[in-house]
């Protein structure tokens, strides 16, 4: 049964290779060249996939997302009504986790401050403060966001939580829904975004949003993490709240364009922190096993794990 590797960006060899080594008789069809015959593609590998080019394979049974994001696969009007298998991977959440935890010891040790210093040969230590006076709140408390959760209160920072359910994880204070959402910004000093891209988080990290953040933390202003999907921020807010202080500094991995703009006023703000998009960059051999092995025990008559609620959009 033929599997279909359809991506925009992402070079198709090194996934085919990495198919083929857990799984070798599996025949790979590589768009747009090298699709042979539709009728026997029973399986999409995708990464971001023209709108459209699904809906041409007859025989198709499941789709495959590459990573853990749905939004650009859900976005195709004529997406077929079909399971969407997203990645649920630890090679990825401890990529993410390492990202969040390496921007927030950014900002909590004024890593943008020290090496402006040393830029200028300025010996200055800075006033220091402990882990546990900073307060760290996670919209989306998901694969991802859990882990990080853990793995920065095991650092001794407070760490707080934002879901759509309510869920209990102990040692994190967790929020939901709208009704939490104030109280939760209320004692966030570093919000971390990993959130999905939906139509109800799209643009939510906006100025409104940014003016509810403590100000009252030991950083000099809130600080806006976002690893989750550029649409949720809005660019041209970010730089308003940061010129005005309501924002003390940003790191973005995701952005509304990508790659970013040469233009984009974010590239050389003082107060910004660029990375493009590679917070849980993920080892293909790793998700090419996650999902051969899927694909195998639904071959044995088992379900599929991880399938996205498409009602839900994540
Ligand atoms: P999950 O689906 O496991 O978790 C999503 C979380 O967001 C859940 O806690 C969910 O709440 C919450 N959520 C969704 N909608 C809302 C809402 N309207 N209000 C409040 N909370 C909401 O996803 P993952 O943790 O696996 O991934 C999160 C996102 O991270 C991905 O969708 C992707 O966009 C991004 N990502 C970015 C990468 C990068 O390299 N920058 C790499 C991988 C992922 P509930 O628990 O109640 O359902
Ligand atoms: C993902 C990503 O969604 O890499 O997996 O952004």
């Amino acid at each position: 049964m033929t599997i279909a590797l359809i991506m925009d960006s992402w070079r198709p060899e090194s996934w085919e290779k990495a198919i083929h080594a857990v799984d070798p008789d599996r025949g790979v069809n590589v768009w747009p060249d090298r699709m042979g015959d539709a009728a026997n593609v029973r399986y999409a590998l995708v990464w971001h996939p023209p709108h459209g080019s699904l809906k041409s394979l007859p025989a198709l049974e499941a789709i495959f997302n590459l990573g853990a994001g749905v939004d650009h696969l859900l976005a195709d009007p004529t997406l077929p009504d079909l399971p969407v298998v997203r990645v649920v991977l630890d090679d990825m959440t401890m990529r993410m986790s390492e990202y969040v935890v390496w921007q927030v010891l950014y900002h909590h040790r004024q890593g943008p401050l020290v090496a402006a210093n040393q830029a200028r040969g300025i010996w200055d230590p800075l006033e220091q403060w402990a882990a546990s006076v900073v307060h760290v709140g996670i919209m989306g408390l998901g694969v991802l966001g859990k882990d990080a959760a853990l793995k920065l209160k095991m650092l001794g920072f407070r760490v707080a939580g934002w879901s759509r359910s309510a869920k209990e994880i102990e040692g994190i204070d967790c929020y939901a829904g709208e009704d939490g959402l104030d109280e939760f910004l209320a004692r966030t000093d570093i919000l971390v975004a990993l959130l999905p891209l939906t139509d109800e988080t799209r643009g939510i990290l906006n100025a409104q949003l940014f003016a509810k953040l403590a100000k009252d933390g030991p950083l000099g202003g809130p600080v806006v993490i976002n690893a989750g999907r550029g649409g949720l921020q809005v660019e041209a807010d970010i730089i308003k709240s940061l010129d005005a202080g309501d924002l003390f500094a940003v790191s973005l991995d995701v952005f509304e364009k990508e790659p970013l703009p040469a233009d984009s006023g974010l590239w050389h703000h003082p107060k910004v922190t660029v990375t493009p998009h590679l917070a849980a960059d993920s080892d293909p051999r790793a998700i090419a096993a996650y999902v051969i092995g899927q694909i195998h025990r639904y071959e044995a008559g088992e379900p599929l794990a991880n399938v996205v609620d498409r009602a839900r959009g994540y």
